[in-house]
Formats: structure tokens, sequence, C-alpha cells
């Protein structure tokens, strides 16, 4: 967990920043927490982090443009050391793997609690500013989270959103119009940056869920547009998914633009649980794959399977992420196989 103590002085950070900029992840977990820091501070300046690997050096361009006199890291997972140097009053708030770095403040659940804590970064961004129920979900359950403390406020806030049976975070994201919210914000993503921007902008100015899951308001017919744009790709793609008696259930697609694979990966998860997905895009010669199972423990499996592979990837017990040269993909698909 994080302490109520560093809950506070993160809350006291934000609230007496003229100029914060936040650095955040580009899926519904890290928008998610943008949003509840922003409605908290709307001086903020958001940043979506859309590059495999770390926040680097890259990224001083940013700070060297706006000025900021906090700096706000939500749900990033990698961040260098030379960009780190390089800023002054740097907050990180992450529940990947912890990391260690100076010149930064660091707020990570994973720590006292020996890595069983990791909650997402939505969940925490609720504590912090204390704003809005249903992003704090929305993030969550994307993330396959359903906080009980969260859901109850929310149930009272938002009902019928999430129907009362539901106990699962898989039925929720699944089963429940908050998951297809959280669907609906993991494809807006997708996407050049600047028309991702243009979106967050308009999600800022969201006051309720319904805005966009019945597009009541012209703002929730915009974002609502976007996602059926990228869902109809994605539907298209799940459909040619072949599966068979094999324990594993792979799909190949070669694409220079939108990734879905971590999307579909989840989705064939809840239907598969027992199987091992691999969803791999093909792009400039190496493999992006998104590996998913219930049943094995996928990280483990990944570490091997990766040994005299030209490749890497890393991520959470039953949920990882890896890049693989081309030429090495049936050799690093047989390493898995021979672990099933
Ligand atoms: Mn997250």
């Amino acid at each position: 967990m994080i302490p109520d103590s560093e809950i506070k002085e993160l809350r006291e950070a934000l609230v007496n920043s003229t100029r914060p900029l936040v650095f955040f992840d580009d899926d519904p977990d890290g928008l998610c927490s943008f949003l509840q820091f922003y409605k908290l501070n709307p001086e903020c300046h958001g940043v979506v982090f859309k590059k495999a690997g770390s926040l680097d050096a890259e990224f001083l361009r940013k700070v060297g443009e706006y000025h900021p006199d906090a700096i706000f890291i939500l749900d990033i997972a990698n961040v260098d050391q030379e960009f780190l140097d390089k800023v002054k009053n740097a907050y990180w708030l992450d529940h990947h793997s912890p990391s260690e770095r100076k010149n930064v403040k660091y707020y990570n659940p994973m720590i006292k609690s020996k890595g069983k804590d990791n909650k997402p970064i939505s969940y925490w961004a609720y504590k912090i500013t204390g704003e809005s129920s249903w992003l704090a979900m929305t993030g969550c359950v994307g993330d396959w989270f359903l906080p009980p403390d969260i859901r109850k406020k929310f149930d009272e806030e938002y009902p019928g959103l999430i129907d009362k049976k539901i106990k699962k975070p898989e039925d929720a994201l699944f089963k429940s119009k908050i998951g297809t919210l959280s669907r609906a914000l993991s494809f807006i993503l997708k996407g050049k940056t600047k028309e991702v921007m243009d979106c967050v902008k308009v999600l800022t100015r969201i006051q309720h869920p319904n805005d966009i899951l019945e597009q009541s308001t012209s703002r929730g017919k915009f974002i609502w547009k976007k996602y059926l744009k990228t869902n109809s790709i994605y539907n298209l793609l799940i459909k040619s998914v072949k599966v068979t008696k094999d324990k594993i259930i792979l799909f190949k697609y070669s694409s220079d633009k939108t990734s879905l694979t971590s999307e579909m990966s989840n989705e064939l998860l809840f239907r598969y649980p027992k199987k091992f997905i691999i969803i791999a895009r093909e792009k400039n010669g190496e493999m992006k794959c998104s590996l998913r199972s219930s049943k094995y423990k996928v990280r483990i499996i990944l570490k091997k399977a990766l040994q005299g592979i030209d490749g890497y990837g890393g991520g959470h017990l039953h949920a990882c992420g890896a890049a693989v040269k081309a030429t090495d993909f049936d050799r690093f698909l047989e390493n898995i196989r021979q672990q099933l």
C-alpha cells in the first residue's frame, strides 16, 4: 500500500503547484489517473507517454517548453536517471516492479507490501484527489482490478453502470457499461499523439460517464465516434483469431500504425482463461507481443523463453509484453511451448 502520509504529500504537491506537468501512460489507467489529477488542479498540463521503453532524455524537451514547477509521472514503468537528473521537483507514482532512482520522490504500493499490492494508479489517484469515482473505476477496471472501497461509492453515485452481481474485474471489463467506457478510452489512445491529446482535452471537460456512453453531449459524441473508428478495425482482427485444441492461441498480424495486441489478448484471456495467448504484431522486422494466461505464470515462462533470443519483455505475472526479432520468433515460440 501507499501510506496516508505519502498520499497527503502527493495531494499537497499537486494542489500547491501552479504549473504541474503530468506524464501519463497510454492506457485507461494512466489516462484516468491524469484526468483525476486534472480535476483537482486544472492547471495540469498532460503529456501522453506512447513510447515502448522508458521516459528518457527525449522528453526533456517537453519540460523545457512548459517550465513546470512540479512534474508528476503516472503509471510509467521505466524512467531514465538521465531524465530525472535534469529536472526539479519530480514525483513518480507507479505500480510496476519497483525502481531505484535519485532526484525523484517515488511512490509504489509494491514496496511496503513486498510485491503483493499492485493496485492501479487510478486507485491511488482517487485516494490523492478524491475526484470522480467513475474515473477511478474506469481506470481500475482497465487494469483488471475492482476495488471494493471505490465500488461502494461508485455504485451510490452511478447506479446501473456495473451490475450488482458482478464481482470479478474481468466481468466488469467485458460485461458492464463502465467496462465499455474503459475499452473506449483504450481505443481513443491509439493513433497519433496530436489526435490523442485532442481527445484528452475533450475528456477533461466531461462530467458524467453517460456523456460518452449515451452520447448525451457533443463532447461525448466526439469521443464515442473516435472509439467506433478503432473498434471496427479491432472487430475485424479479433474475428480472424483461430482457436483450436492447442494450449496456445497464436495470432500474428502486421501493421505499422495501430497496436491492438493488448486489447485483443485481454479479450481472449477473458474468453479462454486456460489458454496461453500470444498476440503478435509485426513492425520493422520485430514481433511486438502481448502474452496472457490465467492458468500459466506468463512472466516466468517469458523470462525463460527469452534466453538466447534477440528480444526483451516483462510485466505482470499473468500479463506481459515482449518484442522479439522476427527471425527469432519461431524459436521463441518453441521455448514457450516446451514449458506448458
Ligand atoms: Mn496501470
